[in-house]
């Protein structure tokens, strides 16, 4: 038997049982609330459910918690409960307050006192009848219940003797969108926004609705609406209303709104010759504008402020600091409940890359640590989690160990910037996860990450967690169905940092695709092994995501980081790599830690492989404590990481008929791509270290291509070569184009045993065209296609560069095959190469 039939007898054994959502077509617009019907066995177990649902409150968010359960439950389980407002004469399942409650129920007290927005559920006599009953301090976490009452059904979990309390971890819970005015996202990658076009909130926010129930149910509780790169117009007087209209829309689900601004607005819309925060003026223009904005939106929850940031105007203007900027917002929101958001993201991106003590990554802790216990306790410090910026692999950053008397959130970045862009699987909860159990040694005991952002190591009123999230006007958010899954993560540690990324990834896939225990384990597999893939296909050893930092942060630059001032720096050149920041022999980063933390990355043998090249600069042929030297392991990982990306698609082949087509081939054509483009990661990086360490890889992959056909070595007709910068970023450093208008032709002749085959057809795919390609095996045309990737390129290079697989080919020696390219607009058919490999058995 071959192996083909065995994958495929396997599959069938795997599924045996099958699934039990129907496999309507499905956008993802849902996410993980599709409240799909159960199989009948387990819709058994709820038979006992109260048939009605009484909510004791008569706020918004009471009204919506009942709504949800009704939808919830009529999805799931086929039956309309019935909805009342007042004590009901028969068992119910109760909704309210614990003040509410207190009432109907005197009895009833929880084990634990409840914080905000925790809940719990439970069963008691309410009004002499059994009921099921959620309750909690206040309306929001009556509403988190609600939701954790429907996930315990969407997940097959028992309801009998339900006592169950739950609490946040932190009190802040919040995502962050970069969403201009105008209508993009910057770094966003799943379309435009849903708050804003064209300078104007949206007439439409049903999409805002619809997000803020996503939010809540996995438990975040405010939103900050518009890129920290602030357009200042969002406080002009005009703006307010509009902005009270996305309040509006957020307010039921428990989400509180608040924007980014610009430090620079009292100048810049307030009329003022000064923005400088000690001017009595500039305060008392703080103090009116958030005054007027509370009018508006009661609960709106404050401001994020990016400052003297990346070209941000910010306190340094007036020689004032960090602390003079935040207070004087904080004492203007302080009346009203609002906090400021002041981001630690402040660094000088015109250092001079010449002088070796220089070192951005110290730039948070530099320009903070002095300022500890100078801001006001409405002020929260929010610090990216690694020191450069949302890298694929960071050190944690040394400032969250280092504030004791100021609040602090974490950053973390839920869109894809530096991590494929939703183009390649990346599930991030495993490295938030490091990142937030990571102990600091901030103070006697275990200080793990997650303490110090939740305020619980110095005993902060408040702090926690930030997302930047970045969802678009796509129909299921994220653009990739699977990256939902960061989303989902996000706010589940946000939460409870304790829960483990497998029980994350497992629980969002049986929301998300249906609770089959095969396809749950393979999807959660690939989930969890998938930041490990990705990071050892971009970046090895810590050197940072080798990307190209100039531009679209997307395909390989490696050189991109280099001789500039943005501190992204890799320090590779042709003896060794890697950037020292030791204090015995470099910038002295490493003794922003505490004490046993430095001692670790302080030393070349204690700093972890996979950090290695962050702290040290080291040889090439250093021996790493996995036994290889440092660039042979940057070979292999390109390679054995390439090799797993093309696994996913297969992995992903195995659930076809489980999974609704719609969503089933959307993630299979990202898989496929990925699989490309990890190959042309792997070659630029591997290419670009082999000719500049001129040390050749023991196992003879980098440099070696004997399956390719280089398109200039072909027989062109019209297509003429061109040198592709950075030479590493295309196959030889050179590609081809079409220049006339009817077309051209690259040829070419097989010359292997007669078999079957597969063809890969790397070529580039610009968005400022379309081109069509055709190609043909003996004047047989056996494919073609249009190239029109939304892919963040608008010229030949590696974020261009893509394939496309033909299968299953009968080539003989001597078959002419030839590929022909019809340009358009910008885009002139560029051609790479031809791979042609036995098809697979
Ligand atoms: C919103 C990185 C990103 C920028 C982003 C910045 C920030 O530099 O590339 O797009 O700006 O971080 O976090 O402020």
């Amino acid at each position: 038997m071959n192996c083909r039939w065995i994958v495929a007898i396997i599959a069938a054994l795997l599924f045996v049982g099958g699934h039990v959502d129907d496999l309507r077509a499905e956008t993802g617009h849902e996410g993980w609330l599709r409240y799909a019907p159960l199989e009948r066995l387990a819709a058994q177990k709820y038979q006992t459910l109260p048939a009605s649902v009484v909510v004791l409150g008569d706020s918004e968010i009471s009204g919506v918690a009942q709504e949800e359960l009704l939808r919830g439950v009529r999805g799931m389980l086929g039956r309309t409960l019935r909805a009342g407002k007042t004590q009901p004469k028969e068992n119910a399942i109760v909704l309210g307050t614990l003040a509410e409650l207190r009432a109907a129920a005197p009895g009833l007290r929880p084990s634990s006192e409840l914080r905000e927005d925790g809940f719990w559920l439970t069963t008691g006599n309410v009004g002499g009848f059994h009921s099921l009953i959620i309750t909690a301090a206040n309306e929001r976490g009556v509403l988190y219940g609600v939701f954790a009452l429907l996930n315990k059904i969407a997940l097959d979990e028992t309801l009998t003797s339900l006592n169950e309390v739950q609490q946040p971890f932190a009190p802040i819970r919040w995502v962050d969108q970069w969403d201009n005015l105008d209508g993009r996202i910057e770094r966003g990658y799943a379309g435009r926004s849903i708050f804003f076009e064209n300078g104007s909130v949206r007439a439409d926010l049903t999409r805002v609705r619809d997000y803020a129930r996503l939010l809540a149910s996995i438990g975040i509780n405010g939103c900050a609406i518009n890129n920290v790169n602030a357009d200042p117009r969002i406080l002009e007087d005009s703006f307010l209303p509009q902005l009270a209209r996305i309040a509006d829309a957020f307010r039921p689900w428990g989400v509180r709104m608040s924007i980014s601004v610009d430090l620079g607005s009292p100048k810049l819309v307030g009329g003022l010759d000064t923005f400088d925060p000690l001017d009595a003026r500039v305060a008392e223009w703080w103090r009116t504008k958030v005054d007027e904005i509370y009018r508006l939106i009661p609960d709106f929850g404050g401001f994020v402020v990016k400052a003297d940031s990346e070209g941000r105007l910010g306190p340094s203007t007036y020689k004032r600091t960090p602390s003079d900027a935040a207070n004087v917002i904080a004492h203007a929101l302080k009346p009203h409940g609002g906090l400021v958001f002041y981001r630690a993201f402040v660094y000088n991106h015109h250092l001079d890359w010449r002088d070796p003590k220089n070192d951005r990554a110290k730039a948070a802790y530099d320009n903070f640590h002095p300022l500890d216990g100078k801001f006001d306790d409405n002020v929260i410090i929010q610090v990216k989690y690694g020191p450069i910026d949302f890298q694929a692999r960071e050190p944690v950053s040394p400032l969250l160990g280092a504030l004791q008397k100021t609040n602090e959130a974490i950053e973390l970045q839920i869109t894809q910037e530096y991590t494929g862009q939703q183009r390649h699987l990346c599930f991030l909860p495993p490295m938030w996860k490091e990142v937030l159990d990571f102990d600091m040694h901030a103070a006697d005991g275990r200080t793990p990450v997650r303490d110090l952002v939740a305020g619980k190591t110095f005993h902060r009123p408040t702090g926690g967690f930030v997302g930047i999230a970045n969802v678009g006007l796509d129909a299921n958010w994220l653009a990739h169905p699977l990256a939902m899954a960061n989303l989902y993560g996000f706010g589940r540690l946000a939460w409870d940092p304790n829960l483990n990324p497998r029980a994350i990834a497992e629980e969002w896939t049986r929301l998300t695709f249906g609770s089959d225990p095969s396809m749950v384990r393979t999807i959660a597999d690939m989930q969890l092994s998938s930041w490990q893939v990705y990071e050892s296909y971009t970046g090895p050893l810590g050197a940072q995501t080798l990307t190209d930092i100039l531009g679209s942060h997307y395909g390989p630059g490696i050189e991109s980081s280099e001789q500039n001032g943005w501190g992204q720096w890799h320090r590779a050149d042709h003896q060794g790599i890697g950037m020292d920041r030791s204090l015995a022999t470099g910038t002295g980063y490493a003794t922003q830690y505490s004490l046993p933390v430095a001692k670790l990355y302080e030393s070349v043998a204690t700093t972890p492989d996979e950090l290695l090249l962050f702290f040290h600069h080291v040889p090439y042929t250093y021996v790493l404590h996995s036994g290889k030297t440092v660039i042979q392991h940057i070979y292999d990982s390109h390679y054995e990481g390439a090799e797993r990306a093309a696994g996913y698609v297969q992995q992903w082949k195995l659930l076809q008929g489980h999974i609704d087509d719609e969503r089933y081939q959307s993630v299979l054509a990202r898989l496929e791509y990925q699989a490309g483009h990890a190959i042309v990661w792997r070659d630029a990086i591997c290419n670009y270290f082999l000719a500049l360490s001129g040390v050749p890889d023991t196992r003879g992959h980098a440099g070696n291509f004997p399956d390719r056909i280089e398109a200039e070595a072909m027989q062109l007709q019209g297509y003429v070569p061109v040198e592709v910068t950075p030479r590493e970023n295309a196959s030889a450093g050179r590609a081809i184009e079409c220049l006339q208008a009817q077309g051209c032709a690259a040829t070419f002749r097989f010359t292997r045993n007669p078999g079957w085959y597969e063809l890969d057809v790397q070529y580039f795919d610009q968005n400022n065209g379309e081109s069509r390609f055709r190609v043909l095996v003996n004047d047989q045309v056996v494919d073609q296609w249009v190239a029109n990737d939304q892919l963040p390129a608008t010229k030949i290079g590696a974020d261009s560069s893509t394939r496309r697989r033909i299968t299953g080919l009968a080539l003989r020696p001597g078959d002419q095959i030839r590929i022909e390219g019809i340009p358009d607009r910008e885009e002139h058919a560029p051609l790479d190469y031809v791979e042609i490999h036995p098809s697979p058995e």
